[in-house]
């Protein structure tokens, strides 16, 4: 390591200095046949390529006892700028997880499809089979700005096209330059020998401290959880016009148990800005974070705590200084809620939408229920898009009125179109992370479990005639946040092999974070505690009141007004 490095650095920036851009010794990792993982330094520059070494952890145990090395296999993330991917792609990503991967699809809370499961010796492969559809992985992870979001309107509409445009735009401005993505994956297959380049304008060659994540909205639907990200965009529309955005920024979810100077924080609105301006603010401020962001501690790295550090104020004039202007008063708006709003919709011109309930995410067959099998056949004829939300959803949009009952009876046929009364909204709007048995963070299940424990829960919620009270609940393998989970009104976050902190009174829309409750709760615990609540709320609550906003009142925690309390 070149002794001119600052002592104080972190691993991962020393790594990230010696990559030559992103290439580190990765064509060597993967020629390397006796092992299924990658050199180390090398496990931390896949990332910006868009996957993750893991192991399968139900076996990491049973293989050290045989003297094994762990199952080492990638996860590899796809990006799709505001979750909208063609009916070929689709059938791309299916072929895909059958061939590499673990068989199943995972549709990510970011709107974007993860493989898992797939071995070393499959990646060329995979990224090439996504590459032929026009899809890529670069930035799906690592130091650089993630896949940008923009929230899933059902309804149609001039500006909600606009807005995901722009989305789409943004993705390209702050995607890496340099070509050591298509050189590692791609060259010599499929695309051409491209000359090497070495110059990243945006990010130079250390890229960014950590993440960087941008969200769109068009209110009333906040469906993709602007405030949770380091830019929020909220669209502002008068008259069917888009007039432009206002922009929030320092959001940010994930903290560490026992570590108080790591909170939770949404986004502060800084002010509004034209259309015609919004990719050179997010420049501006991405470069911001690029400069002043803490290269030393990655735990306190994040955009969020370098607001926090240097003032609102500062970060303001720096922007309004690197812009050469400054942003004009936010503009009202109001958001109405984060869910998804569920079932068929028409659209003015005659096509129909679809918004269809995908349970964790996961897309896989199982008895009684083959998803996968229906939306490849679905995939085979339908000429609109398959959008992903970011509540882990889907939604076939713009299908054609001749395909309608075609794709209403496919779903039926295969187990994937139960009745709104079959399940509960509790159910419809729960999100839950990855966790075991491929995430090397979790301390407990999530996506494996919820569903579970909603069968209980939802028989509290049946006998006190909640079944159709919108009701967030989130649950979480680790603090990390990935399902969102203090955001959720009911958050649960897991601390221990079945166990979970309780966190309650976030309000509906996603512009208020919870607060712990109860810490450390069993199954039973859980519900032990949540039933009484249920109870009260539904005796109690107030016209239109949601449940965050009930506990709140009532008192069973204090409201969050600010990352910086979320721990009082
Ligand atoms: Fe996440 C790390 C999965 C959305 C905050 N996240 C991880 C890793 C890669 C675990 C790891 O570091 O080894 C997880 C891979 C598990 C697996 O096996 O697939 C993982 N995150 C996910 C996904 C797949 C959850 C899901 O079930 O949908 C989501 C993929 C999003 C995407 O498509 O890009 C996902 N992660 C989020 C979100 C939600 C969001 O962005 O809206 C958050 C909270 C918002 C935020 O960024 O603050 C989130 N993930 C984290 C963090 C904490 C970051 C922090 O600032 O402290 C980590 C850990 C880290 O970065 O060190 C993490
Ligand atoms: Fe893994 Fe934790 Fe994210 Fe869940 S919240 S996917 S356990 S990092």
């Amino acid at each position: 390591m070149s002794a001119t490095i600052a002592p104080k650095l972190s691993e991962v920036e020393h790594v990230k200095i010696a990559s030559r851009y992103l290439r580190g010794t990765l064509v060597d990792s993967l020629a390397n046949r006796l092992t299924g993982a990658l050199n180390p330094d090398d496990t931390h520059l896949i990332k910006f390529h868009g996957s993750y070494q893991q192991t399968d952890r139900d076996l990491d145990s049973e293989r050290k006892q045989q003297k094994l090395e762990p199952l080492f296999s990638f996860m590899i993330r796809v990006r799709v700028p505001g979750g909208v991917a063609s009916a070929r792609q689709w059938q791309r990503m299916d072929a895909l997880a059958d061939a590499y991967g673990n068989g199943t699809l995972k549709l990510t809370t970011r709107q974007t499809f993860q493989l898992h499961g797939v071995l070393k010796r499959n990646l060329p492969a995979a990224i090439q089979g996504f590459n032929e559809v026009q899809m890529d992985s670069i930035a799906g992870c690592g130091d650089v700005n993630r896949n940008v979001m923009c929230n899933t309107n059902p309804h149609e509409s001039a500006v909600h096209h606009q807005v995901y445009e722009l989305a789409k735009t943004i993705s390209a401005h702050l995607t890496p330059r340099t070509t050591a993505y298509r050189e590692i994956w791609l060259d010599g297959s499929l695309q051409e020998t491209t000359e090497a380049v070495d110059d990243e304008p945006i990010y130079g060659h250390t890229y960014l401290p950590r993440k960087f994540k941008i969200a769109l909205a068009l209110p009333p639907y906040n469906d993709s959880d602007i405030f949770s990200n380091d830019i929020g965009l909220i669209a502002i529309e008068e008259n069917g016009q888009l007039l432009g955005f206002n922009v929030a920024v320092g959001g940010g979810l994930g903290m560490t148990f026992g570590l108080p100077e790591t909170y939770p924080r949404l986004a502060d609105i800084i002010g509004f800005v034209p259309t015609a301006e919004v990719v050179e603010v997010c420049e501006k401020i991405v470069t911001i974070q690029r400069d002043w962001g803490n290269r030393e501690n990655r735990k306190l790295s994040r955009l969020k705590y370098t607001i926090d550090r240097v003032g609102l104020p500062a970060f303001v004039a720096e922007l309004h200084q690197r812009l050469g202007y400054e942003l004009t008063p936010a503009r009202p708006y109001q958001f109405h809620s984060s869910s998804d709003a569920f079932g068929w919709t028409e659209s003015p011109g005659g096509l129909a939408q679809l918004v269809l309930f995908v349970e964790g995410g996961r897309v896989l067959d199982r008895p009684g229920y083959r998803l996968k099998s229906a939306l490849r056949e679905i995939s085979s004829f339908h000429t609109g898009e398959f959008r992903l939300t970011g509540n882990q959803n889907l939604i076939l949009a713009n299908i054609e009125p001749q395909y309608r009952a075609r794709i209403q009876a496919g779903l039926e046929e295969n187990g994937c179109a139960p009745k709104a009364e079959q399940l509960t909204r509790l159910r419809r709007d729960a999100l839950a992370c990855v966790a075991l048995n491929t995430c090397s963070q979790a301390f407990a299940e999530a996506e494996r479990y919820l569903p579970q424990l909603l069968d209980k829960l939802d028989a509290v919620i049946r006998a006190h005639d909640l079944a159709d009270a919108g009701i967030l609940i989130r649950m979480t393998g680790c603090p990390n946040g990935c399902a969102r989970p203090y955001l959720g009104e009911i958050g649960l976050v897991g601390r221990a092999p079945g166990r979970y902190n309780l966190y309650l009174g976030a309000d509906h829309a996603g512009e208020r974070l919870n607060k712990l409750y109860r810490e450390m709760l069993d199954e039973e615990g859980i519900i032990r505690e949540l039933t009484p609540i249920f109870a009260a709320y539904a005796a109690q609550r107030q016209a239109q009141e949601g449940f965050g906003d009930f506990v709140v009142r009532q008192g069973y925690v204090k409201a969050t007004t600010h990352g910086l309390n979320f721990h009082e």
